[in-house]
């Protein structure tokens, strides 16, 4: 005997479920080791790729970006390196394609403008911060750790030349360690705007102004402070709690030794700015044509301090990663019910039957581009079915009853 357990009758938000997952389980992959590291429930960050195509030489982009990897796991995560190959957005990769991106030429610049074109275009791309944080997004990683993130340019104002990295940390749910803003751009244009996207910035440990990338003041006071990894993991978990769906930015100054001389930074990138401007540099050129400039005005000193703070930042953001994935697993120990947190919806991504069998709750489920966020009525939709199969053994003494019956 087989029968349907017929729950709800919802079949309309069922299709959309059902669509919803076939574009959702094609929009990314994993490597290995991040895969395995979700199915385990183990706290993973996430890494940038535009750093490596477009933020330093080869070969310093290479030996950066692994070693960058292997600090995070000596702090007990797992890093994901995030690019497009080949149209493919990949979460994690393996050394032999970070290799491939450390000299690949041509490498597209892709932020969230870039996304669907470099993807359906089938080529490569390197995600920027506002690209990571999508990415990150669409796998759950919530803690992503980078050098400096964009801003408003100098002259901005005019220009409306505003790094989409601002926007997007407006709207997502993840928290990236970063060094401050390099003083390419202007910090305190870029402090207000990140205010009115609602995100929370905090300096990391005892100082409590802002860090300019190359030298760890900048003249401004980071609005929150926060003194070490734990206060950092509890500010991301409060957040989650709050379902405020705007990031969190955890500025930590370079290493002290690393730091340099903020005027002959200033006058490197007056100059900088000047060269941008006669040879008509604009758009998303011209971030990379700064950083270009002031790393050859420079010599080698601000890549050496380029590459020690995004090391130091590694460290700090797999901390962090680690504490959070503590915090949430004890939040859940407490409070079961306590949806899109939970080791077994974690793991769920890229599994929507398992997903939807552990993270039912109706409303603010955190799991991965997933559909049931928008569900608010409350009720339990349980697809599927059951079979039921009875066997009745008649013995003899009762088959002669039921003859004389
Ligand atoms: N700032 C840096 N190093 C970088 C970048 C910015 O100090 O590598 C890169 C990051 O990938 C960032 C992007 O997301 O540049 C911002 O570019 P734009 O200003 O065009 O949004
Ligand atoms: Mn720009």
């Amino acid at each position: 005997m087989s029968c349907l357990l017929r729950v709800t009758s919802r079949v309309q938000l069922a299709r959309s479920l059902s669509i919803t997952r076939r574009y959702a389980t094609q929009a990314f992959v994993y490597s290995n080791e991040v895969r395995d590291a979700k199915a385990d429930g183990k706290p993973i960050v996430a890494l940038e790729s535009t750093i490596i195509t477009h933020g330093m030489p080869y070969p310093k982009n290479l030996e950066t970006a692994l070693e960058v990897e292997d600090i995070i796991r000596q702090q007990g995560a797992t890093p994901a390196t995030i690019a497009i190959l080949k149209g493919q957005l990949t979460i994690g990769l393996t050394q032999e394609k970070i290799e491939y991106l450390a000299k690949a030429k041509g490498v597209i610049k892709t932020s969230r403008r870039d996304m669907a074109a470099v993807v359906a275009a089938k080529k490569d791309g390197a995600t920027t911060v506002a690209g990571t944080i999508i990415a990150s997004e669409l796998a759950d990683i919530p803690v992503f750790v980078t050098g400096g993130i964009g801003g408003v340019h100098r002259e901005g104002e005019d220009t409306l030349d505003v790094s989409a990295d601002l926007t997007e940390l407006g709207r997502s749910k993840t928290l990236v360690v970063c060094s401050g803003v390099k003083s390419i751009l202007d910090i305190g244009r870029t402090l207000e705007y990140l205010e009115t996207q609602g995100v929370t910035v905090c300096s990391f440990g005892e100082s409590e102004e802002f860090p300019a990338f190359y030298t760890t003041r900048s003249g401004y006071k980071a609005p929150y402070c926060v003194q070490n990894s734990t206060q950092a993991a509890q500010m991301l978990l409060t957040a989650h709690r709050l379902q405020l769906s705007s990031g969190i930015l955890v500025a930590v100054p370079l290493p002290k030794e690393h730091a340099m001389d903020g005027d002959l930074i200033e006058a490197v990138i007056k100059r900088a700015l000047v060269e941008a401007n006669e040879q008509g540099i604009r758009g998303k050129e011209v971030t990379p044509f700064l950083l270009a400039a002031v790393s050859a005005a420079t010599g080698g000193a601000s890549l050496a301090a380029n590459i020690a703070l995004i090391k130091n930042n590694a460290k700090v953001g797999a901390d962090i990663a680690v504490q959070f994935q503590n915090l949430r697993n004890a939040n859940n120990l407490e409070n079961p019910l306590n949806n899109g947190s939970s080791k077994k919806s974690r793991k769920c991504t890229t599994n929507f039957s398992r997903q939807f069998h552990t993270t039912c709750r109706a409303r603010g489920s955190s799991c991965s581009g997933n559909v049931i966020t928008n569900d608010t009525s409350g009720d339990v939709l349980v697809i599927g079915g059951s079979n039921v199969d009875k066997t009745y053994r008649l013995t003899e003494e009762r088959l002669q009853k039921s003859a004389q019956d």
